[in-house]
């Protein structure tokens, strides 16, 4: 086929954290995770593939914000591979794509899980088995993003994405993420992510080998039973729309996270100084004006201000008074949660 074809995918910011992989299976998640969209934090990507003629060898080129990038080849080579087995027509083809996101590059934000999360899109809709309607192609497309990036398979659901088996949710699976199908207390919905930009550019350590960390991590155990009570505590937050207990997890699970590294031989440390002068800072805004609000932190130094949009015009102004100071460059970014790919 001589095809091509353009999706736009949102981040995700989990809330229950997805750290450590299964010793077996491709991608597999040692604990299960769930997480919101971030519907204004997207990668958009043109999938552009023809047929190989002539015995050629496959080719593939990779372009971000129009500029050919030869060193995210090896990891979108190693997707592709992984795909083959469902599509066998990829390795028939030759592929460009051309990829862009809208928030800043470096700027720190993991762009992986909107990327993969576009690429995957582009490959089902390419295939034509499946059509947008039918709950399959969602379930392709986040099993698909797995194999690019494992939280990035959490991105496809305008509900929040639940990723790996849990006793709890019948349905749930490591193979994919489904949508959250439960109910979510008017408390707990409509609320925003602010991302806080502490600090831009590469992390010391990626999340690839930040994973791998916890194969012979004395904590490892404990953590993902850990991970298992926090997701069955977040979901009853969601139903009863206790805004004091869903805090109270997501907090402790972006520590537990952080806690992990800091614990893993070798150990390491991605939070800042700021960092934490602006967690403690939400904490004291918090505790003075009673707004529904909680940070939350990925695999990085960036807080994650997530708030009740309804107390939105508050909380910018909390942020532009007093967070400010904090941000690398004066930087924030804001979103609102859900959200889900979408055919351009
Ligand atoms: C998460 N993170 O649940 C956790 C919490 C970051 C902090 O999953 O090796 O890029 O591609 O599966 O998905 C980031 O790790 O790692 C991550 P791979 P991924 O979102």
């Amino acid at each position: 086929m001589n095809k091509e074809v353009k999706y736009s995918c949102p981040s995700n910011i989990a809330l229950v954290k997805y750290w450590g992989k299964k010793e077996s299976g491709t991608q597999l998640p040692a604990n299960p995770s769930i997480s919101w969209t971030l519907n204004d934090l997207r990668a958009t990507t043109r999938m552009v593939v023809s047929p190989v003629v002539n015995g050629e060898s496959p080719t593939v080129k990779f372009y971000l914000a129009n500029i050919e990038k030869p060193s995210f080849l090896p990891k979108i080579e190693t997707f592709l591979k992984r795909v083959t087995p469902e599509l066998g027509w990829i390795s028939e083809h030759h592929f460009e794509i051309y990829s862009e996101n809208n928030f800043p590059h470096g700027a720190g934000i993991a762009s992986s899980a909107a990327g993969f999360g576009a690429l995957a899109s582009c490959l089902v809709a390419l295939d034509g088995q499946w059509e947008e309607s039918d709950p399959v192609f969602w379930e392709k497309a986040s099993k698909f993003a797995r194999l690019g990036s494992g939280s990035a398979c959490r991105s496809v659901y305008n509900e929040p994405g639940l990723w790996g088996e849990f006793e709890e949710v019948l349905e749930s699976t490591d193979d994919f993420a489904i949508p959250y199908s439960g109910s979510i207390h008017p408390n707990l919905q409509g609320w925003k992510d602010a991302v806080l930009i502490i600090e831009d550019g590469e992390k010391s350590v990626s999340s690839t080998a930040g994973h791998a960390l916890l194969k012979e991590h004395a904590y490892a155990e404990a953590r993902y039973k850990q991970a298992h009570k926090s997701l069955s505590a977040l979901l009853s937050s969601f139903k009863t729309g206790d805004v004091q207990q869903f805090i109270e997890i997501v907090e402790s699970e972006a520590l537990q996270l952080h806690a992990m590294m800091m614990s893993s031989i070798p150990y390491y440390v991605l939070m800042k100084p700021n960092t934490l002068e602006a967690i403690e800072k939400i904490w004291k805004h918090r505790n003075e004006t009673l707004i529904p609000m909680c940070f939350t932190l990925d695999a990085g130094a960036n807080v994650h201000l997530l708030y009740d949009g309804s107390y939105h015009e508050q909380i910018q102004n909390f942020i532009n008074t007093e967070l400010l100071p904090y941000c690398q460059n004066g930087l924030y970014l804001c979103s609102d949660t859900g959200g889900k790919p979408t055919k351009l």
